[in-house]
């Protein structure tokens, strides 16, 4: 009796493993550490698209680079279909589609994008250039900072070396600096080994890599703002049907409608910040005016220049 009942059993259980086998799967990676802030939106993402798609979509999600990938790769591997779905911030994917560049300068908010066409501009360039759908983004409402091991007393990077994503490369050039480009993985040597004398990175999130240890100083004023970009291959969005895709875009609208949070975290992050010892290197009004100026004139000219067809369109929807 017992051995029949658990025979019937093993026969639901293959049945329903029958079932499940019929569920859409995507591959997932984020292009930071499984855990660490910035892949933390994109794993809660994962974590309602699987529960809300139970038996309909999963996102297997393989984890982030650089453990299952190299943080420069995430991007060509989406465009390849190597990976399904990606959550990435421009700087790590900017190899594959230069005008993404472009998405440090959003200065309106993003629901306001979904109106004025930025959005839909923002799908066309990523089709064509990653072969991927641009399904939306988090973790705005956030700037960047230069941190410095070095102090200065003005803007003026001459003689220091700074790691960098794309997101600081010509401002820390305009500055007299030597940009390095690095992954955050390599930082933390990089910073204790005197490599390099500072690095661009947002407001929050160095506490995921310890550079607090290493890091004496953080420049204000903040610049730009930070995403994490959601995309899609085009050709594993094509195979979803509209009711998949409708859980995809539900989850990504409720993730957006949520992200004015990340500019308190971003405020607790600089108290931590503090805490830890970061001093504030802040400069006199019309040095700042002259930082921020640089800031924006430094970036919008690169792209404008890198895409003389995309770039005035997207200053134009972007900025305030
Ligand atoms: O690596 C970076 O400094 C970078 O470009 C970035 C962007 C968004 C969040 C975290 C880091």
């Amino acid at each position: 009796m017992t051995i029949r009942i658990a025979a019937i059993g093993v026969m639901l259980a293959t049945l329903c493993t029958t079932g499940v086998a019929q569920v859409t799967t995507l591959r997932g990676v984020s292009c930071f550490p499984e855990g660490t802030y910035y892949s933390q939106r994109f794993e809660t993402f994962v974590e309602k698209v699987n529960e809300r798609g139970e038996g309909l979509i999963k996102i297997n999600y393989l984890g982030g680079a650089p453990k299952v990938m190299a943080t420069l790769e995430v991007g060509k591997n989406l465009k390849d279909g190597i990976v399904d779905i990606i959550g990435c911030t421009l700087g790590f994917y900017l190899n594959v589609v230069p005008e993404a560049d472009a998405l440090k300068m959003i200065e309106v908010p993003v629901s306001e994008l979904r109106q004025n066409g930025g959005m839909a501009l923002l799908d066309e360039i990523h089709l064509a250039k990653m072969n991927a759908h641009y399904l939306g983004l988090v973790n705005s409402h956030a700037q960047f900072h230069i941190y410095l091991t070095k102090e200065i007393d003005k803007p003026d990077l001459s003689g220091l070396k700074i790691r960098v994503s794309s997101v600081y490369r010509k401002l820390v050039e305009a500055l007299g600096g030597t940009a390095v480009t690095a992954p955050p993985s390599d930082v933390y040597t990089m910073l204790e080994r005197g490599t390099v004398d500072g690095l661009g990175w947002p407001s929050a999130g160095i506490f995921d890599f310890s550079w607090e240890d290493v890091i004496k100083y953080r420049v204000d004023p903040g610049f730009y703002q930070t995403e994490i970009n959601i995309l899609v291959g085009k050709d594993a969005w094509l195979r979803l049907t509209k009711e998949q895709q409708a859980i995809l875009n539900d989850v990504m609208l409720e993730l957006e409608a949520e992200d004015a949070k990340e500019a308190e975290y971003a405020a607790k992050q600089k108290e931590m910040q503090a805490d830890a010892g970061i001093e504030v290197i802040e400069f006199s009004p019309d040095a700042k005016a002259v930082f921020l100026e640089t800031a924006y004139n430094a970036a919008w000219d690169d792209i404008i220049e890198k895409s003389p067809a995309y770039g005035p369109r997207l200053k134009e929807l972007f900025s305030k």
